[in-house]
């Protein structure tokens, strides 16, 4: 397998078996024809760029059916009203502004430009997520980003001050194009911002779950400055984000129309001696996937002989990856909550854990619930002390395996 960014041949490092559609969420009618595919991350020794090597096709994880909103999450929502704020307090002139986001979902982001009349457009590939924007006023045209949009959209709108995404660019496997269309789009003082789970995190806290079909790369500083250079982009600035784990939000403009950050540098030294340049690195991630599967597992099967009740907080696009790499089925985890409608009555894909609206956790409590919403614990363990109060306790799989009350 090549590169998809400079087309040297990569190292796949392992494998995490065949995977469903991480938001593939399915009626027992459906079981016999799911859809799999071979997960297995690899790493380009030139480019510096961790990717997964096979990915479905677009259209089988973005459609009018795409089961994530942004919404289901408040503390997200404040973090983009936030993210919202500052691009505009750095990053818009004070003529002619326009914004374009990229996966623009329901418009939790592009509703705070919406709001004060600023000039915008959503892309956004999932037609029922785009058709929720629009309730918040949010302008979405639903299509995939690349240079031949960007050009339509350059004639239709003019010139953007910012392009920007959240959660969005790890998704894209073409990102030569979307660079292209960028570099078209942009005004010469334009700037692509934007960020993703990061890298040294996934590595740190073993978040192999940040890997499944929609994530086909995990970025760092080192590779976006490598993916983005080839069209003329310098990588000017990098605020690392708490969200989903661990984020980096990354700031490109055209070389040599902006000044450079000194966190820039300070980053890419810090990559080098986190080892994310090194093969062996991602040997011993491997390494600590296994180890993080096999204690989970051993929890799970512990609590069944015990006869404790185990249910699932959240099915997360995540929780696919770690129920399909760990074997999970409704054997060791009763059900899963969730708050999202669309998922609910339906069956995790691979899996065929059953969704359960979130009220039936609430009506009965269970002894331990799985937290796969691990990235939100904040927000969560916040709204849960009633289920605390009971006596209720958390299995938490990130960092490591433990029990938390
Ligand atoms: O990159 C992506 C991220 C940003 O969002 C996408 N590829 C898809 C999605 O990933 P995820 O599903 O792993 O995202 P979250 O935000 O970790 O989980 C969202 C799910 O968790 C929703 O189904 C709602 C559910 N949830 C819940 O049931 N109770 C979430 C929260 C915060 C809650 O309290």
């Amino acid at each position: 397998m090549k590169c998809r960014i400079c087309s040297t041949e990569i190292t796949e490092f392992m494998t995490f078996g065949k995977m469903p559609i991480a938001n593939g969420f399915l009626e027992k009618n459906q079981f016999e024809d799911e859809y799999f595919f071979e997960l297995s991350p690899a790493f380009c020794d030139e480019c510096k760029t961790l990717q997964i090597v096979e990915q479905p096709e677009p259209d089988r994880m973005f459609h009018g059916e795409y089961a994530f909103f942004t919404r289901t999450s408040n503390s997200m929502v404040a973090h983009f009203g936030e993210y919202a704020r500052w691009v505009q307090e750095n990053y818009l002139e004070d003529v002619d502004q326009f914004v374009v986001e990229l996966g623009s979902n329901d418009g939790a982001m592009l509703e705070n430009f919406a709001k004060k009349d600023i000039r915008h457009l959503g892309v956004e590939p999932s037609g029922n997520v785009a058709e929720e924007a629009r309730k918040y006023g949010v302008n979405s045209v639903v299509d995939f980003f690349g240079a031949e949009l960007a050009g339509k959209v350059l004639e239709e709108y003019g010139s953007a001050d910012v392009i920007m995404a959240a959660n969005v660019m790890c998704h894209i496997p073409d990102l030569l194009s979307v660079g292209e269309g960028a570099a078209k789009l942009l005004k010469p003082k334009g700037v692509l911002i934007f960020e993703d789970p990061y890298l040294g995190d996934v590595i740190e806290k073993t978040s192999y779950d940040q890997l499944y079909d929609e994530h086909v790369y995990v970025f760092s500083a080192t590779s976006v400055a490598n993916i983005f250079g080839r069209h003329g982009f310098e990588l000017i600035d990098v605020l690392p984000q708490t969200t989903h784990g661990g984020s980096m939000r990354y700031v490109l403009a055209k070389k040599g129309q902006r000044e450079v950050s000194p966190a820039v540098s300070k980053q890419l030294t810090h990559e080098k001696n986190l080892g994310l340049e090194k093969l062996e690195t991602y040997e011993q991630f491997r390494k600590n996937c296994e180890r993080n599967r096999d204690d989970l597992v051993r929890i799970l099967k512990e609590k069944k002989a015990e006869g404790a009740r185990v249910v699932g907080y959240a099915a997360t696009s995540k929780s696919t990856t770690v129920l399909n790499y760990c074997s999970i089925g409704s054997d060791l985890i009763e059900y899963i909550s969730d708050t999202t409608p669309i998922k609910q009555g339906k069956f995790c894909p691979g899996s065929h854990i059953l969704v359960k609206a979130y009220s039936k956790f609430k009506e009965n409590y269970p002894d331990y619930a799985v937290l796969f919403a691990w990235n939100h614990d904040q927000e969560i363990m916040a709204n849960e002390t009633e289920y605390k109060d009971a006596g209720g306790k958390w299995i938490l799989f990130v960092p490591e395996v433990s029990i938390k009350s």
